[in-house]
């Protein structure tokens, strides 16, 4: 089953992750977090949704970033361009029901319900290291499925050379978009044999349950090894193109962010270095970390690229 209800389970069930999340809560409550978030009955692993879903092939093993610096230190300027700001404001979003809208060269398009989306798709959890173009980057254990795997189901047709994202536009609720901040809707795009690649990935979830709405609730990429605005949030339509999508960064600021955007530590942001990122969530005694080529995933992405000149693709 996919989409699970929330049964009780007996504690004999509780798995490897619920002892897991428990050793984090042990953790913070040594550095001086409630203890009584440690007492049986407050162990709240099976009330999630996602508890038991498991990691896949292309799960790193990273420490991963607290919850709390994860969800509340989020970019999502279809509601405020403030970090902390956005995480309430997105609290009003309705991701029930949702649908996503197939366009473009493929076999089967239309409207879809995310619940029919999900029903086609094993879950698994990735646990991926995402760095922000900002120059700061987390650890998420992300859950959902692998992008490729899911656009297959609408059959591409081999004039498909792009993918195109948009994020749904609705100014009422997301009131970022009553500004001039970005040009709406936010749109982002990958070259086919990017988003078929098997890093891509197409979250649903994170630690363990679904998507807070401030991270991209219900359906958002993740892309690894790119800068963190290509992974694009609230996913309302997809699009199979023959030429490259025009993407709302690309067009607000095309010489300080481009098309590919993959993490680069030799291509300078125009405005600043991109060799060392700020781990989220670490105190400002703690070292910056070299960011890494592709963040760390040129081994399996550096050939999509082989050829191109990286300085002007960037
Ligand atoms: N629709 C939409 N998607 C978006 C953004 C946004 O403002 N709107 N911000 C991007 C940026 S710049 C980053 S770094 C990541 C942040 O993801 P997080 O908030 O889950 O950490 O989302 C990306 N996806
Ligand atoms: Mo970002």
């Amino acid at each position: 089953m996919l989409i699970k209800e929330k049964t009780p389970i007996l504690s004999s069930e509780i798995t490897d992750k619920a002892i897991f999340i428990n050793r984090r809560k042990i953790i913070k409550a040594a550095a001086g977090i409630s203890i009584a978030s440690l007492l049986p009955g407050s162990v709240n692993a099976q009330e999630k949704k996602y508890a038991h879903i498991p990691a896949g092939p292309y799960s790193a093993s990273l420490k991963v970033t607290d919850y709390e610096d994860a969800a509340n230190y989020t970019n999502y300027y279809e509601f405020s361009t403030n970090k902390k700001d956005s995480t309430v404001l997105a609290k009003n979003l309705k991701t029930i029901p949702w649908n996503v809208t197939v366009e473009g060269e493929a076999e089967k398009t239309g409207v879809f319900n995310l619940e029919d989306i999900l029903k086609n798709n094993s879950l698994e959890e990735r646990i991926y290291r995402f760095r922000c173009v900002e120059a700061w980057s987390m650890a998420a254990p992300w859950i959902g499925f692998p992008l490729g795997a899911m656009l297959k189901q609408f059959q591409p047709s081999s004039k498909a050379k792009f993918v195109k994202f948009t994020t749904l536009y609705d100014p009422e609720v997301m009131i970022g978009q009553k500004t001039k901040a970005l040009g709406w809707p936010y749109v982002e795009g990958l070259r086919m044999d990017e988003a078929m690649h098997p890093l891509a990935f197409m979250a649903t979830g994170m630690y363990d349950d679904t998507l807070p709405n401030q991270n991209g609730a219900p359906l958002r990429l993740v892309i690894p090894w790119k800068y963190g605005f290509k992974s694009i949030k609230a996913i309302v339509k997809i699009r199979f193109t023959e030429t490259m999508p025009a993407t709302a960064w690309n067009k607000m600021a095309p010489g300080e962010y481009g098309f590919y955007a993959n993490v680069n530590p030799a291509v300078a942001h125009p405005r600043w270095s991109q060799s060392r990122e700020r781990i989220l969530g670490a105190s400002i005694f703690t070292p910056k970390r070299k960011t890494e080529m592709f963040n760390g995933y040129e081994e399996q992405v550096a050939s999509l690229y082989s050829g191109m000149d990286l300085k002007k693709y960037f």
